[in-house]
């Protein structure tokens, strides 16, 4: 692999977001994902390249290692600054239709549940997996799924729910989709979801971690 794109999927995995940025201390004073990602540019690497050979795979360790309890959230959460910081020089392209994208993400915390952390973390996780993420925020309700849906026709959903009351309106809004549109594919997500409940309320999958959304998603269009 290009040597550029071996430094940055490093600063992906271990948080480096540019040459400023302290953490982590063994990096420090070194370029990070913002410097490397520009200079791969610079150098020719085409976008899809940065993305699939640095950004997607570096990612996916990330993922990997939060599964097996290895690294916690706030590694990935710098994990996904860096990511984020690569990705902002890498985005023009994609808006601009050069690159294209794997398909759209509808992805928002449900009605009256303002929990965002977790669901932050799948939307970056997935953007960085090569999708269009459209994040509804928090406290998105069944109008604002619905509408999302008629703006990009086909993109898969992702639901969040981090209260055992808020739940009930998880139900509530992935039957609303279900009755409009059969056929979407619906994820769901967070921490009093499990399997059986994502059967009951119809939707098509649960995962307990962004890693999952990812391989999820990326099973759909494989
Ligand atoms: Co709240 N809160 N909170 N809270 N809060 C919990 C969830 C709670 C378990 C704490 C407790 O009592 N032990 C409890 C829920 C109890 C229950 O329902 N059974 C609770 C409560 C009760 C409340 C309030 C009602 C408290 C009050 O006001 N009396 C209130 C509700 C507000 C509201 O939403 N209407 C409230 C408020 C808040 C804060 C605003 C203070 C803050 C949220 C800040 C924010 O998100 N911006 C907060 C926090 C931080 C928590 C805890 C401490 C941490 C949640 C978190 O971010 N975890 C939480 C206790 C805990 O979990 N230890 C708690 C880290 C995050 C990475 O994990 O979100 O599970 P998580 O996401 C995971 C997976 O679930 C999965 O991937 C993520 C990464 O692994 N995942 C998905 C998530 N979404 C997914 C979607 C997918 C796929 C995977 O596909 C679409």
């Amino acid at each position: 692999m290009n040597e550029i794109l071996e430094r940055l999927a490093l600063c992906i995995e271990f948080g480096k977001i540019n040459k400023t940025s302290p953490y982590p201390p063994n990096m420090k004073g070194q370029d990070g994902a913002d410097e490397l990602a520009k200079l791969a540019l610079n150098e020719g690497v085409k976008p899809d390249e940065i993305l699939e050979n640095a950004l997607i795979p570096a990612m996916e360790i990330v993922g990997g290692k939060y599964s097996r309890k290895e690294i916690y959230v706030p590694q990935m959460l710098m994990s996904a600054k860096a990511m984020n910081s690569a990705l902002a020089h890498i985005k023009p392209f994609f808006q601009s239709g050069e690159t294209k994208r794997k398909g759209k993400f509808i992805i928002g915390t449900v009605a009256g549940d303002l929990h965002d952390i977790g669901k932050n973390l799948v939307a970056m996780m997935i953007e960085g997996g090569g999708w269009e993420v459209i994040d509804l925020g928090v406290d998105a309700g069944t109008d604002k799924f619905l509408k999302a849906i008629n703006e990009h026709p086909g993109a898969v959903i992702g639901l969040s729910a981090l209260l055992t009351t808020t739940m009930e309106n998880m139900k509530n809004t992935v039957s609303a989709i279900r009755e409009k549109h059969a056929d979407l594919k619906i994820l769901v997500g967070g921490a009093p979801v499990t399997t059986d409940y994502c059967k009951k309320i119809g939707a098509d999958f649960y995962s307990p971690d962004p890693q999952g959304a990812v391989n999820y998603l990326k099973q759909l269009v494989s």
